[in-house]
């Protein structure tokens, strides 16, 4: 696009919108029939992706063409934040637009837990459902399913559909936690009713080998944890028994995951859709298709970065040749950030040379610090969203209330903030505060401040190798002067601390805790 090729400030961008409006002949600060139509709507999640992963946010060893394009020819935002460190919560957070820790179950879920999300909550999907859209979910959920005791074999609910989605393609929990299959709206898909399925998260089914005695079947080791049943010679969380026919191959997961979402907007394009596209990639199993094997230079974790960047790029193509590109607002992001060896040795910390994917921030995964939420974010719609920086603070949290004013429902919840505008490239302005997660602890985001309250526990996870913002201290830090968060502040700035807390503690209210609970890696 021209507008790739004009760098005007933010300050400027309504000026810089209108004139770029004006010489390519479009008129988008006004409204006329066609342009108000409402778009389609996309979210492409990727799992433990980092700030500095992405050419665009200034990564330079590793090669993400796809994902730049999206980044530099949408919004990109500097300050987009995961509600938590870990996946459930902020997969929590973001369909239903409520702080995770509000609900004691939003925490890294086992295969086997029930559904978090209460089937009378207001979540994305449903409220789009209302105004007419289809909704679908393919990838990852990772939100539990069913009420307790799920029998694998029969119909799996409630699920992804009883929370909004008319069409679910997924897999339960993570790639490395057993059920390994692949569940079609509430059915194991393939499964040969003669070969049920058995899931247990305690105990071995007799005579199957597993990950820590059985090493020689091993093509991927474990590191920690991650010494259960084995699947594809990967050892995994929790233990599995039958299903043959129906267990994923790790390596075509994302061809798998990528034909899901094309078809689905194939088969949807005639009228309003939803898909919430969740990527399997840089979670740990990493497992690139053999065509990726060796396209970054840094082993799995790099190569399942490029290969999830295809795919973006491929859905991309299918949006554009059905001509649904113009009028799709699609929405990149993360839900936490970085880690390399969170529990196999796959050479990621030893082949990550020059990448950085933490980018300037301190932290990563599991972590209070910044690389913890903070992620890459972008929203990308043709026809609407002029290419632009933003700095404003945003939440993923925040998509539900900001999509339900784009699509006129008015649907709200107790935490989700209308950004629509800030979303948009329209304002500058993004929220004034935010509290952050990380295994069940929280910390505090306002204005250009940091605020971490004292936490028990050790600095650093040996198991991770990263600093998880555990001190007996409060931490202040001034995120504009100091974004790795090198300098605590807290003693020379007791004022600004004592509002810090203030402010925190007012939203946290009863949910207060600065109690540690251990981070179980075991
Ligand atoms: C941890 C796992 C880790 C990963 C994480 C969930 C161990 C030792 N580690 O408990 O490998 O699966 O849970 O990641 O089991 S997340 O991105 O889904 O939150
Ligand atoms: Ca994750």
């Amino acid at each position: 696009m021209i507008t790739k090729k004009i760098n005007i400030p933010m300050t400027l961008r309504p000026l810089k919108f209108l004139f770029l409006s004006a010489i390519i002949g479009l008129n988008a600060c006004t409204s006329s029939p066609e342009t108000d139509k409402k778009p389609n709507i996309v979210i492409i999640y990727a799992d433990d992706l980092g700030y500095g992963e992405l050419g665009a946010y200034g990564a330079t060893e590793l090669k993400t063409p796809n994902l730049d394009k999206l980044a530099n020819d949408g919004m990109r935002f500097t300050n987009g934040h995961a509600s938590s460190a870990t996946c459930t919560p902020s997969r929590y957070a973001l369909l239903t637009g409520v702080y995770p820790w509000r609900n004691k179950s939003a925490k890294i879920l086992p295969g086997t837990a029930p559904l978090i999300i209460d089937t009378a909550q207001i979540t994305i999907p449903k409220m789009l459902q209302a105004q007419g859209y289809h909704t679908g979910i393919v990838g990852k959920w990772h939100l539990g399913l069913g009420s307790g005791d799920v029998n694998w074999n029969e119909g799996i609910s409630p699920g992804p559909n009883e929370v909004g989605f008319d069409y679910s393609y997924i897999m339960a929990a993570t790639q490395d936690r057993v059920p390994t299959v692949y569940i079609k709206n509430g059915h194991v898909d393939k499964l040969d009713p003669n070969d049920p399925i058995e899931i247990d998260y305690d105990n071995n089914y007799e005579g199957q080998p597993t990950g820590k005695d059985n090493p020689e079947l091993l093509k991927m080791k474990w590191h920690h944890g991650h010494n259960n049943t084995i699947v594809n010679g990967i050892p995994r969380i929790g233990f599995m028994k039958g299903g043959e026919a129906a267990k994923w191959v790790d390596e075509d997961m994302a061809d798998v995951f990528l034909n899901g979402a094309q078809n689905y907007v194939k088969k949807h394009k005639d009228g309003l859709f939803f898909l919430y596209y969740a990527l399997q990639q840089p979670h740990v199993p990493r497992t690139p298709h053999p065509r990726f094997v060796g396209s970054s230079g840094m082993g799995p974790r790099g190569d399942v970065i490029v290969e999830a960047d295809w795919a973006v790029g491929e859905f991309i193509k299918t949006l554009k040749e059905e001509g649904l590109l113009e009028n799709t607002l699609i929405i990149f992001s993360s839900d936490n950030g970085p880690v390399l060896n969170d529990g196999y040795y796959d050479d990621a910390e030893e082949k990550i040379g020059d990448h950085n994917p933490k980018g300037p921030l301190r932290g990563g995964k599991y972590s209070l610090f910044e690389a913890g939420t903070r992620v890459p974010f972008v929203t990308y719609w043709q026809s609407k969203i002029a290419p632009g920086v933003s700095d404003a603070l945003v939440s993923q949290m925040d998509l539900l209330r900001s999509l339900a004013m784009l699509v006129g429902s008015n649907e709200k919840t107790s935490d989700s903030m209308d950004m629509l505008d800030v979303l948009l490239g329209k304002k500058e302005k993004g929220r004034d505060e935010l509290v952050l997660e990380a295994t069940s602890r929280t910390a505090f985001l306002k204005g250009d401040w940091a605020m971490i309250p004292p936490y028990k526990g050790p600095a650093v996870s040996k198991h991770v190798n990263i600093e998880l913002g555990n001190s007996a201290a409060y931490q202040l830090y001034d995120l504009k002067a100091d974004i790795g968060q090198v300098n605590n502040l807290s003693d020379e700035n007791p004022d600004k601390l004592a509002e810090m807390i203030a402010s925190y503690e007012a939203i946290l209210g009863d949910n207060g805790n600065n109690k540690v609970e251990a981070l179980e890696l075991k």
